[in-house]
């Protein structure tokens, strides 16, 4: 049993994009580490954790990890939402830490070991044309993925959510004291999407598995079109059609088409998918450890979905850093409805600040055997990159009205 913690420090850092990283140690100087980062908003969960999270934390026993995400969950009023359910993530992540590093085991071991030998992921293929994004596949296939994310550009717009015109990795922050504003032409999107994904399907043959993400843009009526059109492509799945806020509107979605459907990487918890998942009106759970509470809740809506043969497929961009991504394998390897997990890869700095046992090789991830989590942070290097205000876009129709990003 670990001592009681004595410390929950905060660490920002920017190596080339910004992450948030919970540090708790005990009286006896074991270290769990938790991913508290959320994109664009990355000083508000520093903040949270720090002036709020912290001093409630000093002087608990770590090894009571559901007790103190209860206490944290149920024990604030003010409840939910991205900024509280990151920083309650990134203290479940560590305190499941900190329990494997004391009992010696991987974290999938105190989960109920593995179901499975390893997790197939899928990474991400963007080109501005057709000709680009197959070349963008190819690479990613000889990297030995099997299952491939395609986005592209669409004629008449200059930027696209997913793809850069340079052929340049794709980030979604962008750097700088406000976002970016994009315009967005969801007509010409649903014009040109089915047709290049007809083009990748084409491409690949029928075995490689072909995913693609609409990015929250759809009216339920769009989708449902949008649905229809890609049926002869196959997809895994077809991503976020509508914001989802309303679940309601997914059932028409639904009833229109059989294209599989992943919705929930912006969900913080189990009850934002209770429609979705009593109702059957989505294939795949994109929650990620990171942004819905961590560990311990993820495992709860794994086992709600996997009633309604539901699978978790989680979120996996650059802005889950390694530690989130390390821990989502873990959850991967001991949970049977788990289905593929997003692996959009990070820079050699960030692999380097963020030292890890994870592995990756031939289209698949795993967690690899260190006790606890496997992923350390290098502080002394994290410390040379400070935080850089960034935000994500945001997206204008061409009449200048906000539209959703
Ligand atoms: C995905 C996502 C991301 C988000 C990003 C925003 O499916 O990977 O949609 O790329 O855009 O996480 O912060
Ligand atoms: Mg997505």
């Amino acid at each position: 049993m670990a001592d009681k913690i004595i410390a929950a420090d905060v660490v920002v850092t920017s190596p080339g994009r910004n992450f948030v990283t919970l540090k708790i140690t005990t009286a006896d100087g074991v270290v769990g580490y938790g991913d508290a980062t959320l994109n664009g908003r990355e000083l508000s969960v520093a903040s949270y954790l720090r002036d709020h999270v912290a001093p409630l934390l000093v002087g608990r026993d770590p090894a009571r990890i559901e007790d103190a995400w209860q206490y944290l969950y149920r024990g604030v009023y003010w409840r939910r939402g991205p900024v509280t359910m990151a920083a309650i993530g990134a203290v479940d992540v560590a305190l499941w830490d900190i329990k494997g590093q004391v009992t010696g085991v991987p974290v999938y071991q105190l989960l109920g070991g593995s179901v499975r030998d390893r997790i197939l992921s899928y990474t991400h293929a963007t080109g501005w044309d057709v000709p680009a994004l197959l070349e963008s596949i190819d690479a990613q296939l000889a990297r030995g993925f099997q299952a491939v994310r395609a986005q592209t550009g669409v004629p008449g717009l200059d930027i696209v959510y997913g793809v850069t015109r340079s052929g340049a990795a794709y980030e979604p922050a962008g750097r700088g004291a406000a976002p970016t504003e994009e315009i967005w032409d969801t007509d010409a999107y649903l014009r040109y999407a089915p047709t290049a994904l007809a083009a990748a399907r084409d491409h690949v043959g029928p075995d490689v598995k072909l995913l693609h993400d609409a990015h929250h843009r759809l009216t339920p009526n769009q989708a449902a079109r949008l649905g229809r059109a890609l049926e002869p492509v196959d997809l895994f799945w077809l991503e976020d059609v509508t914001p989802a806020e309303n679940q309601e509107v997914l059932r028409r979605v639904r009833a229109a088409t059989t294209v599989p459907l992943a919705i929930g990487e912006v969900f913080t918890t189990v009850w934002e998918f209770q429609t979705l998942i009593t109702e059957q009106l989505i294939d795949f759970v994109r929650a990620a450890v990171s942004h819905a509470g961590g560990i311990s809740p993820l495992r709860r809506i794994a086992a709600l979905a996997d009633v309604w043969q539901i699978r978790l497929a989680p979120h996996g961009p650059s802005d889950v850093s390694p530690i989130s991504l390390g821990a989502s394998t873990h959850l991967g390897l001991a949970t049977p409805n788990f289905a593929i997990q997003e692996y959009m890869g990070y820079s050699d700095l960030v692999h380097e600040v963020f030292p890890h046992a994870w592995t990756y090789a031939d289209g698949h991830l795993h967690p690899g055997e260190q006790p606890g989590i496997g992923v350390r942070l290098d502080e002394k290097l994290a410390a040379r990159f400070p935080y850089q205000p960034a935000y994500l876009p945001v997206a204008r129709r061409r009449d200048g009205s906000m539209t959703d990003w």
